[in-house]
């Protein structure tokens, strides 16, 4: 074997840094450089990118399938680990139907991957009971973006910041979360546009920016009526686009008609004279474009958010041009790509309905079969109907739940109750501590496969090494697995059979081959007869649904609110150096080094009323759970807010979480809950809650 460097992307953030893969002559993967000329990252990677040989060494990874015994596991063989899944699946499917058994799919895995586990679903197991993280993510995007604008997705590219005049960022954090990005409106800034940051917190963006109008938690809706009322009342809205494509104006106008700035300073904290100016902003820009993330979705409230967004871009014929849109962030390296194939209980992929029996149809032609003919549950619907009893077994992969799922208990208390939980991992997880059987997983440097980055941007990645023991590709088990369930429905030889299966089934992607994608670092969708080189821009001149539906949206409380018992509102978020449950991240000493595991983000003011000093080991309590760490005493975050991330399984921030969802998507609360916060005895270090749970 000779050494090499193999041409690959991230598989960490949305962005899809384009990364080389340096290997040895043994085979091992030595180092990580960033790809020069790349679209998106133009030679930069962030500190996760430089650290990927970490968080993928075989040194760290589940090589062989594992099955538990009571309370420890034992290696097994394929063979034997495939009869077990086989027949308990049947068992169940036997006993109470397609209805008890799911899959959880991964927003970090492949296309392929994603696509192997819809159709696993509804062609071999016939249930539309498959999710993924998006549910608790960009849920709320997908489905209000597509009532408004007929898709979800992000409708600009990401060098578009450099042809705006106004970027404005609203509940995302993009230093910490979409690193090389973050950097890059640092730099469009620094050229010249303007920067404004909505967030409760200040954020290293909201440090710098011309403005920061820094909301209540929660209130995103009030603050957005309001700008559009100021906007409609000084006639700055753009008359021409409202009328040539968009319907719905005088509702959206009659909604808002007494939404003034002062009757919103209240629920906001935001002053009038600031709302004013953010609107006057925004409204009077040439171009202007929103970046959103989680600060807009994750609240019961959240697709009510994201169409009050697009009322503000569509009321100043802010989308259809460079340097404009209505961007959401999208998080998983290739959560956009898991939406996009499917992996939704309510579409197949490229959105087609669930519902539809033409699509059923469609499908059931193409797959030779039938397929699932009743609506799904989502993945905290599998959660609560487990605990029901209405739910019996769960195949998972990539995703750890009792880490990221909200109110940590609820989640475990339902694992513990399911007849059969299979886990495919790279490494062992809180979530395949649980498992009845753990399937070792060949990680994205291992596998063949695209992913789809949040500029829609599909991008083919190559296996550098060969997956460590018996670890293979996840739609290469879910192969195995239908074959011993007695269908040949996934048989693909490679992974490009199953790329132009898809694509002949997913009109966006019908264009798209792996040879073109190399051709063109990438295309991004929509690709087909009529773009053939694909799509920068989306609604250039007209909308999927014809003309674009302004939707009147009402300002509602977070479910909430602090009281005597819980008198601070937790939120939740990022950090730079760790990623989602933390288990590739923390593998890092590097990046294990920047921070300690677990913390509370607290103001001044609040640390100094509760008697807590600087690190200081403290005891956090809501209505579900209660975590120790520490203090972490900092000005960026307001009196009445502290926050947490939720990386580290130590102390957990989804044991406090709440599961209160937005109706129409599920998405839970997230972003803010009601917690009490008390110092614990100094030098008595915080316990973490493995241990509060076995004292329990
Ligand atoms: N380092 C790192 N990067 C990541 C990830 C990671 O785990 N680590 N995860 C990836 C994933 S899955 C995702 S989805 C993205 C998420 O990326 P972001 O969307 O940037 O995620 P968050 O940090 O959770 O939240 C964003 C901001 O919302 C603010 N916020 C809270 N409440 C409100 C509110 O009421 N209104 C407004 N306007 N803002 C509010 C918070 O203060 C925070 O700054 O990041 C991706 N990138
Ligand atoms: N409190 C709170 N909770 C949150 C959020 C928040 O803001 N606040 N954000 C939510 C959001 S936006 C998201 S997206 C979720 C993320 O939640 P998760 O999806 O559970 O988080 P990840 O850390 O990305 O977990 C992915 C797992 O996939 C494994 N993996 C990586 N690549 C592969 C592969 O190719 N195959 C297989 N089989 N496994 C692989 C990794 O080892 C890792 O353990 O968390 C949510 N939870
Ligand atoms: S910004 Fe995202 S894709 Fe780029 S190197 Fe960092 S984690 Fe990877
Ligand atoms: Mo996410």
């Amino acid at each position: 074997m000779t050494s090499s460097i193999v041409k690959t992307v991230c598989p960490f953030c949305g962005v899809g840094c384009g990364i080389n893969l340096k290997v040895d002559e043994k085979g091992m993967l030595t180092g990580v450089e960033p790809l020069p000329n790349h679209p998106m990252s133009h030679g930069k990677l962030c500190e996760k990118g430089w650290s990927t040989a970490y968080a993928i060494n075989p040194d760290n990874r589940i090589t062989e399938p594992l099955k538990r015994i009571k309370d420890h596991f034992e290696p097994i063989t394929w063979d034997e680990a495939l009869d077990t899944i086989s027949s308990s699946l049947k068992d169940v499917l036997e006993e109470s139907g397609p209805a008890a058994v799911g899959v959880i799919s991964s927003a970090r895995a492949t296309n392929e991957d994603n696509y192997a586990a819809q159709k696993l679903a509804r062609a071999v197991l016939r249930t539309n009971n498959v999710d993924h993280c998006a549910r608790i993510c960009h849920s709320p995007t997908v489905a209000g973006l597509k009532q408004t604008l007929g898709s979800g997705a992000m409708t600009n590219s990401a060098k578009d910041i450099f042809a705006t005049d106004l970027i404005l960022v609203i509940g995302a954090d993009p230093t910490e979360n979409h690193s090389v990005f973050g950097g890059q409106i640092f730099e469009a800034q620094q050229k010249g546009a303007k920067l404004i940051v909505i967030d409760p917190r200040v954020t290293r963006l909201a440090k710098v920016a011309d403005m920061h109008v820094q909301l209540r938690p929660g209130s995103n809706i009030a603050l957005l009526n309001a700008m559009l009322h100021v906007i409609i009342k000084e006639n700055w809205h753009n008359r021409d686009f409202i009328s040539q494509r968009c319907e719905g104006f005088d509702e959206l106008a009659k909604n808002v008609e007494d939404v003034t700035p002062e009757s919103v300073e209240r629920s906001t904290c935001v002053s009038a004279e600031q709302i004013r100016q953010v609107a006057k902003a925004y409204s009077q820009a040439k171009s202007a474009m929103i970046l959103y993330g989680m600060g807009i979705t994750q609240f019961v409230s959240g697709t009510q958010s994201v169409i009050g967004l697009s009322n503000l871009a569509l009321a100043c014929g802010h989308i259809g041009r460079p340097g404009t849109g209505i961007n959401p962030l999208r998080g998983q390296n290739n959560v956009q790509g898991a939406c996009d194939m499917g992996c939704l209980p309510n579409v197949y992929p490229g959105y087609q309905g669930a519902d539809s029996t033409d699509t059923q149809a469609k499908f059931s032609q193409a797959w030779e079969g039938d397929v699932a003919d009743q609506p799904g549950l989502t993945s905290l619907g599998m959660t609560k109907a487990t605990l029901a009893g209405d739910f019996r077994a769960l195949i998972l992969f990539g995703e750890d739940p009792v880490v990221t799922d909200p109110d940590q208990n609820h989640v475990r208390a339902a694992l513990k109750e399911l007849d059969l939980l299979v886990v495919a991992e790279l490494s062992m997880t809180e979530t395949a501590k649980m498992a009845d059987i753990i399937l070792p997983a060949a990680s994205f440097a291992e596998k063949e496969g695209t992913f789809t980055n949040c500029e829609r941007r599909v991008q083919h990645i190559t296996p550098a090494l060969s997956p460590p023991g018996s670890a293979m590709g996840d739609w290469q088990w879910m192969k195995a697995l239908a074959e011993r369930l007695g269908s040949n429905q996934l048989s693909w030889l490679n992974s490009e059979e199953v790329f132009n299966e898809m694509t002949s089934l997913t009109p966006s992607y019908q264009g798209m081959s792996y040879e073109a994608i190399d051709r063109e670092q990438g295309l991004q969708w929509p690709c087909n007869q009529d773009a053939p080189e694909g799509t920068d821009i989306l609604h250039r001149n007209s909308f999927p649904i014809g003309k674009a539906k302004l939707i009147p949206v009402h300002y509602t409380e977070i479910d909430e609110p602090a009281d005597d018992q819980y008198p601070l509102l937790l939120t939740t978020n990022r950090l730079h150096f760790h990623y989602g449950c933390g288990s590739m991240t923390r593998k890092s000493p590097l990046l294990e080094r920047e921070i300690p595991p677990g913390v509370l983000f607290i103001n001044p003011d609040d640390a100094r009323s509760l008697k807590i000093t600087r690190y200081a080991p403290v005891g956090v309590r809501s209505r579900r759970g209660y975590i120790e760490t520490r203090a972490m005493i900092t000005d960026d975050v307001p009196p009445g807010l502290v926050s947490m991330p939720y990386h580290f399984k130590e102390a957990p921030s989804n044991q406090l979480t709440n599961t209160a969802q937005d109706p129409i998507t599920k998405m839970p609360e997230l972003k803010v809950c009601a917690v009490a916060v008390f110092p614990l005895p100094s030098g008595q270090d915080p316990k973490d809650v493995q241990r509060l749970w076995e004292e329990e």
